[in-house]
């Protein structure tokens, strides 16, 4: 298929990808699903129905070199508890996690002792389920939690679509067309039939983690840092980033997130610390050329959120999430804990670290909880 960015591609007769019929007709539904992609995009590129992103890019040569990064056998938990940050203040859609018990047989299972259905047995049981906002805490997003309008058709009416052209209502599922809110409400199941954070699991996600110490260079002084200042403190820091690294930003914002015990002050922690300018054209360029394969920061959204402010047309509120979720396929983790990590590999003069963060294997979420564990 031929692909030109931005412009309307009339592409060669779609080519089938597989002998079987059902590879054949997935082919040619997915050519179907845009005709043109978003400047800068890299859809088709990792195949016409890719839902992996630049996840591919970590390859069994790249999982050995990051296994090779191993040589203490220390390890490091990167998850914030999932209670934390605490309260609704940082958004009231995201709720702490609610604990119950399951019931069995409308009884509590919780300290249940099996004697009450089996007298002379001594076992004493629990269950629970837990209500959980998928993105309350640490988290990753999968590349169907940031679409856009775009007219990916060619038609020359925008429609909702996510990363590699698929599409709001039919792969990704909500109650409402808020483009048509006239129509009748969707009865359901609802989430990402395409996209969704499953398909990160099945990746595994492990590889070489690089981090990046914006705490050691800005503290909490609220600093946009743009490519230019990127660079600087990479330089400074001997960081070099290469193709398929998993590259984790400290800012020191989750220690921030500690010391509020729970009751998050939203204002301080978005004008505090260094945080990605997603408005930097050259940092977002950075983003592309470095082949890096997930981006990941202890602040509440990688990038500076709110952005600054945009003048032009196609404005986005969160443009390094518009670029990486749903231009390349970078997966973003966000409110992830990478202070003792971070402090650890400044003292020892090192970087990189072996990183495995698979996210809950659970078909059709757009976002999910994770428990990172890094090992050095
Ligand atoms: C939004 O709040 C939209 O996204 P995130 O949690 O990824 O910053």
């Amino acid at each position: 298929m031929n692909v030109r960015d931005g412009e309307a591609v009339q592409a060669d007769p779609p080519q089938p990808v597989g002998d079987s019929p059902r590879e054949e007709s997935a082919a040619v539904a997915a050519v179907a699903r845009w005709t043109r992609r978003p400047e800068g995009a890299n859809w088709g590129d990792f195949g016409i129905d890719d839902q992996k992103g630049r996840l591919n890019l970590i390859t069994p040569d790249r999982v050995l070199r990051a296994i090779a990064e191993v040589r203490e056998g220390l390890t490091f938990c990167l998850s914030l508890p999932l209670d934390y940050p605490g309260t609704t203040n940082l958004g009231d859609n995201r709720h702490p996690p609610r604990l119950s018990p399951t019931l069995k047989q409308g009884r509590p299972f919780m300290n249940l002792p099996a004697a009450l259905d089996r007298p002379g047995f001594i076992d004493v049981f629990c269950d629970d389920s837990v209500e959980i906002s998928l993105q309350y805490s640490t988290q990753w997003d999968s590349l169907a939690h940031v679409g856009q309008l775009f007219d990916a058709d060619g038609d020359g009416e925008p429609e909702i679509v996510y990363y590699n052209g698929y599409r709001a209502g039919e792969h990704i599922v909500g109650p409402i067309d808020y483009r048509r809110p006239e129509s009748v409400q969707h009865p359901g199941p609802f989430g990402a039939r395409a996209l969704g954070i499953e398909n990160m699991a099945q990746s595994c996600v492990q590889g070489r983690g690089v981090m990046i110490d914006l705490d050691a260079h800005f503290g909490r002084t609220h600093t946009l840092v743009g490519y230019d200042a990127l660079m600087r403190v990479m330089e400074a820091d001997g960081v070099v980033v290469e193709e398929g690294d998993l590259v984790c930003v400290r800012t020191g914002t989750a220690r921030m997130i500690y010391e509020m015990a729970k009751h998050p002050d939203n204002e301080r922690l978005r004008h505090s610390c260094g945080k990605l300018d997603g408005r930097d054209p050259a940092l977002l360029q950075w983003i592309t050329d470095s082949g890096l394969a997930a981006l990941i920061s202890d602040n509440i959204a990688v990038e500076a959120s709110p952005s600054r402010p945009c003048s032009g047309t196609d404005c986005t509120l969160l443009p390094l999430h518009a670029h990486c979720l749903f231009k390349l396929g970078v997966h973003l983790g966000e409110m992830w804990d990478l202070g003792d990590l971070a402090d650890w590999l400044r003292a020892h003069g090192r970087s990189r670290f072996l990183l495995t963060a698979p996210p809950l294997r659970l078909p059709g979420a757009v976002g999910s909880p994770v428990t990172p564990v890094a090992t050095v």
